[in-house]
């Protein structure tokens, strides 16, 4: 398809799409997001290799943003551009969507960012800080679906707290507007992206969301798909688990589980997300460490309440980074010179502070099995 089929095709769909009223499709019309795309290929064109970062531990949506806006970059301002993390790809999904698409993602440690004379940051910001960009660095490009922290703004191209359900989607926008002819890798990793990040469309999805998961889904690589959705999983898994349902503790409407050592980060996560699926559960709060640090995930099925802020309180108190949004979020908190003994205080004076803010402080705590 050339550009200007391309162009007649968006036209005819934002026709069709477009109600009485106008409905801002959460990352506004189609001009609007042409010229963010235009300043973005702008900027890229006067520079020759890009460093593109996504969060520490990243997720799909992270993976297929940067890998998405590599492709992009490279076929519109003829930059090279490298995808790096830090920490590890850990969830047996995230492995095998690297794997089966081959995705060309790297370790940050094999990176030397003198090589690099554009950095960009996807679905995090410089104050996050759940990334391992060096502090001498900031970036140039930032494309976050996060709430935009002020120092953001410093960014040359910042494209950030759209509210929509996942940072794939604002990259996806991208894509449709350039006009290009999207390989299956790139579709299947923005589709799985914005597929887990909205847990299928139902967790803080919008309607552009859903449009731009639509857009690709015929453009993407359903076997890959399958594969990446059902992998193989490691005997620890198992083992980590069956510790979980063990250290899960009740608190009326409450779940609260201390994991001890875990064997990646994101299993965190993924114990927080298994939780709230459980019977009339409302709030739910995981804890593990790897490697010096305690990580934190909080789920909540109230929509009245704000899971981002939530732990940003409680965690930022104690000297960790926090960040998320309404019903779910994330935390780290490096451990690093705390004694056991202080540890163990610590960690209990954040479990009392989380279940007040659950409401659920007087509720007798109560075992799985
Ligand atoms: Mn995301």
């Amino acid at each position: 398809m050339t550009r200007v089929e391309a162009n007649h095709r968006r036209r005819a769909s934002g026709a069709r799409t477009r109600s009485r009223t106008r409905v801002r499709l959460g990352g506004g019309s189609r001009s609007e997001v042409r010229d963010r795309l235009d300043k973005l290929v702008a900027f890229a064109r006067g520079h020759r290799r890009a460093i593109i970062l996504t969060h520490d531990n990243p997720d799909p949506d992270s993976i297929a943003s940067g890998v998405a806006l590599a492709w992009l970059l490279e076929q519109m301002a003829g930059v090279e551009a490298v995808v790096a993390y830090g920490g590890i790809v850990g969830r047996a999904e995230n492995r095998a969507l690297v794997k089966v698409l081959r995705l060309p993602v790297v370790p940050l440690s094999r990176v030397v960012f003198g090589e690099y004379d554009l950095i960009a940051m996807v679905d995090t910001q410089p104050e996050q800080g759940n990334h391992s960009l060096p502090a001498a660095h900031f970036p140039d490009v930032v494309i976050d679906h996060h709430p935009e922290r002020p120092e953001t703004k410093l960014a040359v191209v910042s494209d950030v707290g759209r509210d929509t359900g996942a940072t794939s989607t604002v990259v996806t926008d991208y894509l449709r507007a350039s006009g290009l002819d999207v390989p299956p890798a790139i579709a299947t990793a923005l589709f799985y992206g914005i597929k887990s990040d909205t847990r299928d469309l139902e967790r803080e999805t919008t309607p552009q969301d859903v449009e731009a998961y639509l857009w690709l889904f015929p453009k993407a690589d359903t076997q890959a798909l399958s594969q990446i959705e059902r992998p193989r999983l490691p005997e620890d898994y198992f083992r980590l688990f069956h510790k979980a349902v063990e250290k899960a503790r009740v608190h009326g409407d409450s779940v609260v589980c201390d994991l001890g050592k875990v064997y990646y980060p994101d299993l965190v996560a993924e114990v927080a997300d298994r939780f709230l699926s459980m019977g009339d559960v409302k709030w739910s709060l995981a804890v593990g460490e790897y490697r010096g640090s305690l990580y934190f995930s909080v789920r909540t099925r109230d929509r009245r309440m704000n899971a981002g802020k939530m732990i940003r309180e409680v965690i930022e108190q104690e000297g960790g980074t926090a960040g998320g949004h309404g019903s779910m979020a994330g935390a780290c908190l490096p451990l690093k010179g705390i004694a056991p003994t202080a540890r163990r205080r610590m960690l209990r004076r954040v479990f009392r502070c989380f279940l007040r803010e659950f409401d659920a402080e007087g509720a007798r705590p109560r075992r799985l099995v």
